[in-house]
């Protein structure tokens, strides 16, 4: 999931204040996922905790920064790293129907939220 975004230019989308929150929440509200949409439907952020567990963090193409030290918007009784097959949950997903964070078994199929730099912002480089 990460290649697709990062050959969009971005990487896979963080959350990291209320501000951003409210970005994410207003897009999903927007996009109509009608032929699919099931009740617990989600699609992948960039949280996880592999290789560390409990302890989750944004992987944004390599880059790693500690959730616990900002925002944050789990689901209650989330993370939970239950998993269906005693194998973990260590990837973040942000469900359709309440906004909340869960993690989820990395190897299931879901959409990906890509978060692409604003390239109106950076300024052109001249000879
Ligand atoms: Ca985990
Ligand atoms: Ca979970």
């Amino acid at each position: 999931m990460q290649e697709d975004c990062e050959n969009l230019g971005g990487s896979v989308a963080t959350i990291r204040s209320k501000k951003e929150s409210e970005i994410v929440k207003k897009f999903l509200n927007k996009v109509s996922f009608r032929d699919w949409e099931q009740p617990g439907s989600d699609v992948w952020l960039a949280g996880s905790d592999k290789g560390s567990e409990g302890n989750w963090y944004w992987d944004t193409n390599g880059q790693r920064e500690k959730i616990s030290d900002g925002f944050n918007d789990w689901r209650k009784g989330e993370p939970n790293n239950g998993g269906r097959y005693s194998t973990g949950e260590d990837c973040m997903s942000i469900a359709y129907g309440d906004r909340k964070w869960n993690d989820i078994d990395c190897s299931e199929e879901k959409f990906v939220m890509c978060e692409i730099p604003n390239t109106q912002d950076v300024n052109p480089i001249t000879g």
